[in-house]
């Protein structure tokens, strides 16, 4: 009858901006009963768990459960407080005047433009909301990774990049190299709408390491008239680790779109993986009406291609498949894949960003390299009708195979929640998420497991552990941490259930955390005020869907996260 918790909280301060105010951090308690111990969220490998314990500290928090109330039992360290007791209580801890904007109070985002509130906003009021630990380039609009790879020494990525505004539009390469995935060195644009094939922008694409060393950069560009079209980039010194200059290739475009494909639906073309016949393929997102779909060309040389009379697949109603991405997963073991690994004990994932939906779908299925034809394992679970990377705000993403630490590393883009306008006066939009690495989920082999790249460590300078912390249900325990600006959170929570029933609704985030299923929800309550008038959600719930059988949602509630009004202060 135990739902068991250990977090470790680090706050490294490399910010000059504080990301996080007022972090008083606690955990939300279990709002009812629970029964059947549930792993909520894979830990990472005991090994790496017991050196974060001894580096970190952790914590352990028991949740004693029964047939809870709000004001039920009290915690040991502090009296209850009911999460959803106040829920409609607004006064916000900071307003305008500290920055808050329509990103942190989605209600005053309007559907459309004039319904929109807006605010004076200036660049230097927006500087707390920037963060250390993402990457996102110093000003301007960004959006989505292109063609990252580890080359000599050096992770590389590209942006979707606008140097000339915080609004999308004259579309570049940006490009920026770390040793570690976090710490990000800046360099000059890579590739620049110059060309009359990409005139219109130089937009997503991707890497294609060859094992002759050359590295074959395919990206779409958009001509005068719009038309979409793949180009083909090299590095002109390819023994260069910074791979500082790229030339565009003589022979681009090197693809049209093909007959019946739209002129504005044909982009993003993945990383090449070898076939069995040795040629290379290359998989490029588009769409018949309302059919998402793949197509698959073959290539020799990446400048002459093939096009496959069938789709890798598609799927109905899913509209535009963009940035789609395609790689194997190993059934068993913990180590990436390189893009060309096919065969016994390799599953595929197929993921598709949904341009109608601006959502991240993928599906674990059975490639046949011979036939070019990837099955979804589950085809209620196919992409765009099932899983999802990410439930919160999460678009654009692209894999690559880390072949130095034999690593899929996922990488997505956070897009903006402010309006354009906001986004012009304060400079900046959107950011880049913290690379994951990714495997497949040995104990299900149906789904991905994510976990932030082992280097985010680094950032750690001081650290808190938490141990066998008892939380009574429908109340908050505090965990005194002093003042930090930015926090790393670690958190293990092991439940156990009561009953074997199908309890709940088959539901999501969207109730927020005050909204209770029958084995949740708990988590955290960050960035909070010692009030918690202010305090931001981020919480497990799991939802019993029949006698034995858990889905857990990871979910954040903003709901009262510096809610303003017009006179918030
Ligand atoms: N954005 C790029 C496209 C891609 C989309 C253009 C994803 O290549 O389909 O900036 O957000």
């Amino acid at each position: 009858m135990e739902t068991r918790s250990t977090a470790a909280f680090d706050p490294p301060t490399i910010n000059p901006y504080p990301l996080f105010l007022n972090p008083i951090f606690s955990f939300l308690l279990p709002l009812s009963q629970m029964a059947v111990e549930t792993p909520l969220l894979d830990p990472p490998p005991p090994a790496t768990r017991r050196q974060q314990c001894g580096l970190i500290l952790s914590s352990l928090l028991i949740f004693s459960v029964g047939l809870l109330t709000f004001s039920g039992h009290r915690s040991q360290q502090s009296p209850p407080i009911s999460p959803g007791a106040d829920h409609h209580r607004t006064p916000p801890a900071r307003g305008v005047r500290e920055g808050v904007s329509a990103k942190s109070s989605p209600g005053f985002v309007g559907e459309e433009e004039e319904e929109r509130v807006s605010y004076n906003w200036t660049n230097a009021m927006f500087t707390w909301q920037r963060t250390a630990y993402h990457f996102q380039p110093q000003r301007n609009w960004m959006n989505g990774c292109a063609g990252p790879l580890y080359h000599k020494g050096w992770y590389h990525i590209f942006y979707q990049y606008n140097p000339d505004s915080a609004v999308w539009g004259n579309i570049t390469w940006g490009h920026a190299v770390s040793r570690d995935l976090i710490h990000w060195l800046l360099l000059p644009l890579a590739l620049v709408p110059d060309r009359w094939y990409d005139v219109n922008g130089v937009w997503t694409g991707s890497a294609t390491r060859h094992p002759d060393g050359n590295i074959y950069m395919l990206y779409t560009g958009s001509t005068g008239n719009l038309t979409q079209v793949q180009n083909l980039a090299h590095p002109a010194d390819p023994s260069d680790p910074l791979l500082l200059n790229w030339v565009k290739n003589p022979a681009n475009p090197v693809l049209l779109p093909p007959p019946g494909i739209g002129p504005k639906d044909f982009r993003d073309p993945t990383t090449a993986w070898l076939g069995p016949d040795g040629l290379w393929r290359v998989a490029i997102g588009s769409r018949m009406e309302k059919l998402g779909i793949t197509l698959v060309y073959k290539t020799r040389d990446f400048l002459s291609y093939e096009l496959l009379d069938h789709y890798l697949h598609s799927v109905p109603g899913t509209g535009m498949w963009e940035c789609v991405d395609f790689f194997p997963v190993a059934v068993n073991g913990t180590k990436g894949l390189d893009t060309s690994a096919a065969g016994e004990g390799i599953k595929h994932v197929l993921k598709a960003s949904l341009d109608d939906t601006k959502l991240d779908h993928f599906a674990v299925g059975t490639y046949d390299p011979v036939e070019d034809l990837w099955t979804p394992d589950d085809p209620k679970n196919d992409v765009g009708i099932g899983l999802k990377y990410d439930y919160g705000r999460y678009y654009a993403s692209k894999t690559f195979y880390d072949q130095e630490k034999q690593r899929r590393i996922l990488w997505g883009w956070i897009n903006e929640t402010d309006t354009e306008f906001d986004d012009l006066k304060k400079g900046w939009a959107s950011l880049q998420t913290i690379p994951r690495t990714v495997v497949l989920d040995g104990r299900t082999g149906a789904d991905l497991l994510q976990w932030p790249v082992e280097e985010i460590e680094s950032l750690r300078l001081r650290s808190y552990c938490f141990e066998d912390v008892l939380v009574g249900p429908g109340s908050v325990v505090p965990l005194h941490i002093g003042s930090a600006t930015q926090l790393d959170i670690m958190a293990e929570f092991e439940v156990e259930l009561i009953s074997g029933k199908k309890t709940d609704e088959e539901n999501s985030c969207d109730g927020g955390a005050a909204e209770r299923s029958s084995l949740g929800p708990f988590g955290i309550l960050a960035l909070a005020d010692a009030s918690l008038s202010e305090l931001t959600s981020v919480f497990f719930r799991p939802v019993q869907t029949s006698a034995d059988a858990v889905t857990t949602y990871f979910c954040t509630d903003q709901t009262r996260f510096s809610k303003f009004t017009f006179d918030p202060l």
